[in-house]
Protein backbone atom coordinates (compact mmCIF):
# COMPACT_ATOMS: atom_id res chain seq x y z
CA UNK A 1 0.00 0.00 0.00
CA UNK A 2 1.57 3.47 -0.96
CA UNK A 3 1.37 5.83 2.08
CA UNK A 4 1.32 9.66 2.59
CA UNK A 5 4.84 10.59 2.63
CA UNK A 6 5.38 14.44 2.29
CA UNK A 7 2.94 17.41 2.37
CA UNK A 8 4.04 20.55 2.18
CA UNK A 9 2.66 24.25 2.40
CA UNK A 10 3.37 26.08 -0.20
CA UNK A 11 2.66 29.84 -0.24
CA UNK A 12 3.23 32.44 -3.30
CA UNK A 13 2.31 35.63 -4.65
CA UNK A 14 2.21 36.09 -8.35
CA UNK A 15 -0.03 39.35 -8.60
CA UNK A 16 -1.92 37.69 -5.51
CA UNK A 17 -1.69 35.19 -2.51
CA UNK A 18 -2.01 31.49 -2.79
CA UNK A 19 -1.56 28.69 -0.14
CA UNK A 20 -1.46 25.46 -1.67
CA UNK A 21 -1.03 22.12 -0.19
CA UNK A 22 1.19 19.37 -2.06
CA UNK A 23 0.88 15.43 -0.89
CA UNK A 24 3.54 13.04 -2.04
CA UNK A 25 3.03 9.72 -1.73
CA UNK A 26 5.59 6.75 -0.85
CA UNK A 27 4.88 5.86 -4.88
CA UNK A 28 6.08 10.00 -5.49
CA UNK A 29 2.53 10.38 -7.15
CA UNK A 30 2.00 14.08 -6.20
CA UNK A 31 -1.52 16.14 -5.42
CA UNK A 32 -2.33 19.31 -5.31
CA UNK A 33 -4.98 21.26 -2.73
CA UNK A 34 -5.94 25.14 -2.50
CA UNK A 35 -5.53 26.45 0.85
CA UNK A 36 -6.46 29.88 0.17
CA UNK A 37 -8.61 32.32 2.57
CA UNK A 38 -8.06 35.65 1.36
CA UNK A 39 -6.90 38.00 3.80
CA UNK A 40 -6.38 35.05 6.32
CA UNK A 41 -3.45 32.96 4.14
CA UNK A 42 -1.34 32.32 7.37
CA UNK A 43 -4.04 31.26 9.59
CA UNK A 44 -4.88 28.10 7.45
CA UNK A 45 -0.86 27.79 6.79
CA UNK A 46 -0.39 27.27 10.24
CA UNK A 47 -3.41 25.22 10.82
CA UNK A 48 -1.87 22.66 7.90
CA UNK A 49 1.59 22.83 8.94
CA UNK A 50 0.82 22.35 12.94
CA UNK A 51 -1.82 20.68 13.04
CA UNK A 52 -2.85 18.54 10.01
CA UNK A 53 0.50 17.76 8.02
CA UNK A 54 1.62 15.41 11.10
CA UNK A 55 -1.26 13.54 11.01
CA UNK A 56 -1.20 12.89 7.46
CA UNK A 57 2.28 10.69 7.57
CA UNK A 58 2.00 7.38 6.59
CA UNK A 59 -1.94 7.11 6.37
CA UNK A 60 -3.09 5.40 2.85
CA UNK A 61 -4.13 8.30 0.42
CA UNK A 62 -6.77 5.91 -1.23
CA UNK A 63 -9.36 6.83 1.94
CA UNK A 64 -10.27 10.10 1.33
CA UNK A 65 -13.68 9.52 2.62
CA UNK A 66 -12.17 8.36 5.78
CA UNK A 67 -9.32 10.91 5.95
CA UNK A 68 -12.08 13.24 5.80
CA UNK A 69 -14.35 12.13 8.55
CA UNK A 70 -10.80 11.98 10.52
CA UNK A 71 -9.81 15.79 10.16
CA UNK A 72 -13.47 16.97 10.69
CA UNK A 73 -14.79 15.18 13.53
CA UNK A 74 -11.43 13.46 15.15
CA UNK A 75 -10.65 17.52 15.81
CA UNK A 76 -13.40 18.04 18.28
CA UNK A 77 -13.72 21.64 17.12
CA UNK A 78 -15.65 21.75 13.92
CA UNK A 79 -16.27 23.85 11.01
CA UNK A 80 -15.53 27.68 10.53
CA UNK A 81 -13.81 28.84 7.45
CA UNK A 82 -10.11 28.00 8.38
CA UNK A 83 -10.74 24.59 9.45
CA UNK A 84 -12.89 23.93 6.04
CA UNK A 85 -10.34 25.31 3.83
CA UNK A 86 -7.40 23.37 5.75
CA UNK A 87 -10.06 19.65 5.45
CA UNK A 88 -10.77 21.06 2.05
CA UNK A 89 -6.94 21.05 1.09
CA UNK A 90 -6.42 17.64 2.14
CA UNK A 91 -9.19 16.42 0.58
CA UNK A 92 -8.91 17.63 -2.61
CA UNK A 93 -4.99 16.83 -2.66
CA UNK A 94 -5.89 13.49 -2.28
CA UNK A 95 -9.10 13.56 -5.24
CA UNK A 96 -6.05 14.59 -7.04
CA UNK A 97 -3.60 11.59 -6.30
CA UNK A 98 -6.70 9.16 -6.87
CA UNK A 99 -7.11 10.84 -10.70
CA UNK A 100 -3.22 10.36 -11.45
CA UNK A 101 -3.38 6.88 -9.90
CA UNK A 102 -7.05 5.97 -11.87
CA UNK A 103 -4.98 7.48 -14.78
CA UNK A 104 -8.84 9.35 -14.66
CA UNK A 105 -9.95 13.28 -15.01
CA UNK A 106 -11.25 13.88 -11.87
CA UNK A 107 -15.09 14.10 -13.15
CA UNK A 108 -14.61 10.76 -14.21
CA UNK A 109 -13.69 9.42 -10.76
CA UNK A 110 -16.95 11.70 -10.10
CA UNK A 111 -19.60 9.54 -11.85
CA UNK A 112 -18.70 11.27 -15.46
CA UNK A 113 -19.86 13.53 -17.34
CA UNK A 114 -23.68 15.41 -17.09
CA UNK A 115 -23.15 17.82 -19.43
CA UNK A 116 -21.01 19.16 -22.28
CA UNK A 117 -19.99 22.47 -21.01
CA UNK A 118 -19.70 24.30 -17.80
CA UNK A 119 -21.41 27.54 -18.12
CA UNK A 120 -19.86 30.94 -16.61
CA UNK A 121 -20.72 34.45 -15.95
CA UNK A 122 -18.53 37.02 -16.36
CA UNK A 123 -17.54 39.79 -14.42
CA UNK A 124 -18.75 43.66 -15.85
CA UNK A 125 -18.22 46.93 -13.95
CA UNK A 126 -17.49 50.60 -14.38
CA UNK A 127 -17.06 53.58 -12.35
CA UNK A 128 -19.71 55.01 -14.12
CA UNK A 129 -22.82 53.51 -16.06
CA UNK A 130 -21.22 53.91 -19.31
CA UNK A 131 -18.21 52.60 -18.32
CA UNK A 132 -19.98 49.57 -17.22
CA UNK A 133 -22.06 49.09 -20.43
CA UNK A 134 -18.59 49.52 -22.50
CA UNK A 135 -17.75 46.65 -20.17
CA UNK A 136 -20.75 44.52 -20.68
CA UNK A 137 -19.96 45.01 -24.44
CA UNK A 138 -16.21 43.65 -23.92
CA UNK A 139 -17.97 40.65 -22.45
CA UNK A 140 -20.31 40.10 -24.87
CA UNK A 141 -17.40 40.41 -27.64
CA UNK A 142 -15.26 37.87 -25.28
CA UNK A 143 -18.08 35.11 -25.90
CA UNK A 144 -19.83 35.03 -22.35
CA UNK A 145 -23.26 34.07 -22.69
CA UNK A 146 -24.11 35.09 -18.83
CA UNK A 147 -22.90 38.30 -17.53
CA UNK A 148 -22.73 40.34 -13.61
CA UNK A 149 -23.25 43.38 -13.61
CA UNK A 150 -21.71 46.08 -10.97
CA UNK A 151 -21.29 49.58 -10.72
CA UNK A 152 -19.61 52.33 -8.56
CA UNK A 153 -22.47 54.29 -6.49
CA UNK A 154 -22.06 58.00 -6.28
CA UNK A 155 -20.73 58.89 -2.45
CA UNK A 156 -19.68 55.09 -2.08
CA UNK A 157 -15.62 55.33 -3.27
CA UNK A 158 -14.29 51.85 -3.37
CA UNK A 159 -17.81 50.27 -4.19
CA UNK A 160 -17.14 46.13 -3.89
CA UNK A 161 -17.12 44.79 -7.47
CA UNK A 162 -15.83 47.29 -9.31
CA UNK A 163 -12.48 46.64 -11.10
CA UNK A 164 -9.39 48.90 -11.14
CA UNK A 165 -7.03 49.11 -13.91
CA UNK A 166 -9.58 46.15 -16.12
CA UNK A 167 -9.06 43.72 -12.90
CA UNK A 168 -11.31 43.42 -9.23
CA UNK A 169 -8.67 42.61 -7.04
CA UNK A 170 -10.53 44.14 -3.60
CA UNK A 171 -7.33 42.95 -1.54
CA UNK A 172 -5.12 45.07 -1.79
CA UNK A 173 -4.12 46.76 1.26
CA UNK A 174 -1.54 45.82 3.16
CA UNK A 175 -3.74 46.91 6.14
CA UNK A 176 -7.51 46.93 5.63
CA UNK A 177 -9.01 50.41 3.01
CA UNK A 178 -12.11 51.72 4.94
CA UNK A 179 -14.81 52.98 2.12
CA UNK A 180 -17.97 54.35 2.56
CA UNK A 181 -21.01 52.91 2.39
CA UNK A 182 -24.17 54.79 1.84
CA UNK A 183 -27.10 51.82 1.32
CA UNK A 184 -30.11 54.46 0.14
CA UNK A 185 -28.40 55.79 -2.80
CA UNK A 186 -27.62 52.23 -3.52
CA UNK A 187 -31.10 51.17 -3.59
CA UNK A 188 -32.31 54.71 -5.83
CA UNK A 189 -28.97 53.60 -7.91
CA UNK A 190 -29.31 50.35 -8.86
CA UNK A 191 -32.01 48.98 -10.54
CA UNK A 192 -30.90 52.01 -13.10
CA UNK A 193 -28.17 50.78 -13.87
CA UNK A 194 -29.16 46.86 -13.78
CA UNK A 195 -32.13 48.35 -15.95
CA UNK A 196 -29.58 49.61 -18.30
CA UNK A 197 -27.57 46.57 -18.59
CA UNK A 198 -30.82 44.56 -19.33
CA UNK A 199 -31.77 47.17 -22.27
CA UNK A 200 -28.18 46.39 -24.05
CA UNK A 201 -28.41 42.47 -23.38
CA UNK A 202 -31.76 42.02 -24.41
CA UNK A 203 -34.21 39.80 -22.83
CA UNK A 204 -33.61 36.08 -21.35
CA UNK A 205 -29.67 37.43 -21.16
CA UNK A 206 -28.62 36.07 -18.05
CA UNK A 207 -27.70 39.01 -16.20
CA UNK A 208 -26.49 38.57 -12.66
CA UNK A 209 -25.83 41.48 -9.83
CA UNK A 210 -23.97 40.77 -6.15
CA UNK A 211 -25.44 42.83 -3.57
CA UNK A 212 -22.61 41.77 -1.30
CA UNK A 213 -24.34 41.21 1.87
CA UNK A 214 -24.98 44.96 2.17
CA UNK A 215 -29.13 45.15 2.56
CA UNK A 216 -30.82 44.38 5.71
CA UNK A 217 -33.65 41.79 5.11
CA UNK A 218 -36.71 43.99 4.18
CA UNK A 219 -34.08 46.36 2.54
CA UNK A 220 -33.08 43.46 0.25
CA UNK A 221 -36.56 42.32 -0.23
CA UNK A 222 -37.16 46.15 -1.65
CA UNK A 223 -34.59 45.64 -4.25
CA UNK A 224 -35.73 42.64 -4.91
CA UNK A 225 -39.23 43.64 -5.94
CA UNK A 226 -37.93 47.00 -7.57
CA UNK A 227 -35.61 45.16 -10.09
CA UNK A 228 -38.87 42.37 -11.05
CA UNK A 229 -39.08 43.38 -14.24
CA UNK A 230 -35.39 43.02 -15.07
CA UNK A 231 -36.00 39.09 -14.66
CA UNK A 232 -32.71 38.76 -12.97
CA UNK A 233 -30.64 35.49 -13.34
CA UNK A 234 -29.90 36.02 -9.57
CA UNK A 235 -29.40 38.86 -6.83
CA UNK A 236 -26.57 37.09 -4.53
CA UNK A 237 -25.68 37.91 -0.87
CA UNK A 238 -28.76 40.10 -0.30
CA UNK A 239 -28.35 40.25 2.85
CA UNK A 240 -25.84 38.63 5.36
CA UNK A 241 -26.20 34.83 5.75
CA UNK A 242 -25.52 34.45 10.01
CA UNK A 243 -29.12 34.16 10.38
CA UNK A 244 -30.66 31.40 8.11
CA UNK A 245 -34.11 32.89 8.76
CA UNK A 246 -33.62 36.19 7.41
CA UNK A 247 -34.16 34.98 4.29
CA UNK A 248 -37.35 33.96 4.49
CA UNK A 249 -38.65 38.01 4.98
CA UNK A 250 -36.72 38.19 1.07
CA UNK A 251 -38.65 35.25 -0.35
CA UNK A 252 -42.26 36.35 1.20
CA UNK A 253 -41.92 39.24 -0.76
CA UNK A 254 -39.97 38.63 -4.05
CA UNK A 255 -39.88 36.49 -7.03
CA UNK A 256 -35.95 37.62 -7.87
CA UNK A 257 -33.97 34.28 -7.66
CA UNK A 258 -31.26 34.71 -4.37
CA UNK A 259 -27.70 32.82 -4.66
CA UNK A 260 -26.04 32.19 -1.74
CA UNK A 261 -23.16 30.84 0.29
CA UNK A 262 -19.65 31.83 -0.58
CA UNK A 263 -18.63 32.86 2.70
CA UNK A 264 -20.00 29.33 4.63
CA UNK A 265 -18.16 26.40 4.67
CA UNK A 266 -20.33 23.17 5.86
CA UNK A 267 -23.53 21.99 5.43
CA UNK A 268 -25.06 22.71 8.45
CA UNK A 269 -24.41 26.54 7.44
CA UNK A 270 -26.89 26.03 3.90
CA UNK A 271 -29.19 23.76 5.77
CA UNK A 272 -31.76 26.18 6.44
CA UNK A 273 -31.29 28.21 3.15
CA UNK A 274 -31.59 24.60 1.36
CA UNK A 275 -34.96 22.63 3.02
CA UNK A 276 -37.11 25.63 3.50
CA UNK A 277 -36.31 26.51 -0.26
CA UNK A 278 -35.15 29.64 1.09
CA UNK A 279 -32.58 29.85 -2.02
CA UNK A 280 -32.39 29.40 -5.45
CA UNK A 281 -28.40 28.79 -5.90
CA UNK A 282 -26.19 27.83 -3.53
CA UNK A 283 -22.74 29.20 -3.94
CA UNK A 284 -20.44 27.14 -1.78
CA UNK A 285 -17.13 26.36 -3.07
CA UNK A 286 -14.95 23.30 -3.34
CA UNK A 287 -11.77 25.43 -1.20
CA UNK A 288 -14.12 26.88 1.78
CA UNK A 289 -16.56 24.34 2.01
CA UNK A 290 -14.39 21.03 2.73
CA UNK A 291 -13.38 20.10 -0.67
CA UNK A 292 -15.09 17.64 -3.15
CA UNK A 293 -16.26 15.14 -0.49
CA UNK A 294 -18.28 17.74 1.67
CA UNK A 295 -19.07 20.22 -1.71
CA UNK A 296 -21.36 16.90 -3.63
CA UNK A 297 -22.35 16.65 -0.19
CA UNK A 298 -24.11 19.59 -0.22
CA UNK A 299 -24.79 19.31 -3.78
CA UNK A 300 -26.63 16.32 -3.12
CA UNK A 301 -28.74 18.23 -0.32
CA UNK A 302 -29.52 21.18 -2.56
CA UNK A 303 -30.92 19.23 -5.57
CA UNK A 304 -33.41 17.00 -3.12
CA UNK A 305 -35.19 21.28 -3.05
CA UNK A 306 -34.57 21.90 -6.17
CA UNK A 307 -31.67 24.30 -5.56
CA UNK A 308 -28.62 24.42 -7.79
CA UNK A 309 -24.96 24.90 -7.69
CA UNK A 310 -23.45 28.54 -8.81
CA UNK A 311 -20.23 28.66 -6.91
CA UNK A 312 -18.42 30.94 -5.97
CA UNK A 313 -14.91 31.71 -8.35
CA UNK A 314 -13.09 34.70 -7.71
CA UNK A 315 -9.69 35.34 -8.33
CA UNK A 316 -8.33 34.29 -4.57
CA UNK A 317 -9.47 30.84 -5.45
CA UNK A 318 -6.40 29.52 -6.99
CA UNK A 319 -6.86 27.43 -10.57
CA UNK A 320 -6.53 24.40 -8.43
CA UNK A 321 -10.05 24.75 -6.71
CA UNK A 322 -11.13 26.29 -10.30
CA UNK A 323 -9.98 23.02 -11.39
CA UNK A 324 -11.64 20.75 -8.85
CA UNK A 325 -14.80 23.40 -9.27
CA UNK A 326 -15.14 22.75 -13.04
CA UNK A 327 -14.59 18.95 -12.53
CA UNK A 328 -17.63 18.86 -10.22
CA UNK A 329 -19.47 21.11 -12.32
CA UNK A 330 -18.89 18.99 -15.12
CA UNK A 331 -20.16 15.79 -13.18
CA UNK A 332 -23.24 16.80 -10.66
CA UNK A 333 -27.06 16.49 -12.10
CA UNK A 334 -27.79 20.36 -10.47
CA UNK A 335 -25.27 22.64 -12.12
CA UNK A 336 -26.64 26.16 -12.39
CA UNK A 337 -23.82 28.33 -13.23
CA UNK A 338 -19.74 29.00 -12.40
CA UNK A 339 -18.35 32.13 -11.66
CA UNK A 340 -15.13 33.03 -14.00
CA UNK A 341 -13.35 35.90 -12.90
CA UNK A 342 -9.78 34.85 -13.99
CA UNK A 343 -5.96 35.65 -12.71
CA UNK A 344 -3.91 38.31 -13.30
CA UNK A 345 -1.14 37.23 -15.46
CA UNK A 346 1.92 35.99 -13.41
CA UNK A 347 -0.60 33.28 -12.11
CA UNK A 348 -0.18 31.22 -15.10
CA UNK A 349 3.41 31.01 -14.46
CA UNK A 350 3.01 29.43 -10.97
CA UNK A 351 0.18 27.32 -12.05
CA UNK A 352 0.24 24.81 -15.39
CA UNK A 353 -2.98 23.72 -17.39
CA UNK A 354 -6.36 23.14 -14.98
CA UNK A 355 -9.72 24.09 -17.09
CA UNK A 356 -9.71 26.00 -20.20
CA UNK A 357 -12.17 28.90 -20.70
CA UNK A 358 -13.97 28.98 -24.89
CA UNK A 359 -17.03 30.53 -25.44
CA UNK A 360 -18.30 31.58 -22.23
CA UNK A 361 -17.70 28.27 -20.66
CA UNK A 362 -14.93 26.25 -18.76
CA UNK A 363 -14.20 23.03 -20.29
CA UNK A 364 -12.72 20.40 -17.74
CA UNK A 365 -8.31 19.22 -18.11
CA UNK A 366 -8.48 15.69 -19.21
CA UNK A 367 -5.44 15.14 -17.71
CA UNK A 368 -5.56 12.67 -14.83
CA UNK A 369 -6.88 14.15 -11.46
CA UNK A 370 -7.04 17.97 -11.92
CA UNK A 371 -4.77 18.73 -14.42
CA UNK A 372 -2.66 21.13 -12.72
CA UNK A 373 0.91 21.31 -11.75
CA UNK A 374 3.11 23.34 -9.23
CA UNK A 375 6.22 25.42 -10.26
CA UNK A 376 8.28 25.71 -7.70
CA UNK A 377 11.16 27.75 -9.20
CA UNK A 378 8.20 30.45 -10.65
CA UNK A 379 6.31 30.39 -6.86
CA UNK A 380 9.80 30.92 -5.50
CA UNK A 381 9.97 34.47 -6.90
CA UNK A 382 6.53 36.00 -5.88
CA UNK A 383 7.04 36.51 -1.96
CA UNK A 384 3.88 36.68 0.48
CA UNK A 385 2.72 40.16 1.64
CA UNK A 386 -0.08 40.50 3.73
CA UNK A 387 -2.91 42.06 2.30
CA UNK A 388 -6.63 42.24 3.75
CA UNK A 389 -10.23 42.78 1.89
CA UNK A 390 -11.45 46.35 3.03
CA UNK A 391 -13.83 47.09 5.97
CA UNK A 392 -17.09 49.13 4.57
CA UNK A 393 -18.17 52.14 7.33
CA UNK A 394 -22.01 53.52 7.03
CA UNK A 395 -22.19 57.71 6.88
CA UNK A 396 -22.38 57.82 10.69
CA UNK A 397 -18.57 56.50 10.95
CA UNK A 398 -20.05 52.75 12.53
CA UNK A 399 -18.92 49.49 10.47
CA UNK A 400 -21.23 47.64 8.22
CA UNK A 401 -20.91 44.42 6.29
CA UNK A 402 -18.37 44.16 3.49
O1 LIG B 1 -12.42 37.28 -1.05
C1 LIG B 1 -13.65 37.92 -1.26
C2 LIG B 1 -14.04 37.85 -2.73
O2 LIG B 1 -13.90 36.53 -3.20
C3 LIG B 1 -15.46 38.32 -2.93
O3 LIG B 1 -15.57 39.66 -2.55
C4 LIG B 1 -15.85 38.19 -4.39
O4 LIG B 1 -18.16 38.52 -3.86
C5 LIG B 1 -17.31 38.05 -4.60
C6 LIG B 1 -17.75 37.28 -5.75
O5 LIG B 1 -18.95 37.15 -5.92
O6 LIG B 1 -16.89 36.83 -6.51
MG1 LIG C 1 -20.08 37.57 -4.19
Amino acid sequence: MATIDRAEVLITSPGRNFVTLRITTSDGVVGLGDATLNGRELAVAAYLRDHLVPLLIGRDPARIEDMWQYLFRGAYWRRGPVTMTAIAAVDVALWDIKGRVAGLPLYQLLGGRSREEVLVYAHASGSSVEEMLDDVAAAREAGYRAIRVQCAVPGSAGTYGVKKNGRYEPADHALPDEQPWDTEAYLQFAPGYLAAAREALGDGFPLLHDVHHRLAPLEAARFGRSVEPLHLFWMEDPTPVDSQDSFRLIRQHTTTPIAVGETLSSIYDVKQLITEQLIDYVRTTVVHAGGITHLRRIFDLADLYGVRSGSHGASDLSPVTQSAAVHLDTAIPNFGIQEHMGYPDLVAEVFHGGATYAGGALHPSEEPGLGVTYDDAAAARFEYSPKYLPVARRLDGSVHDW
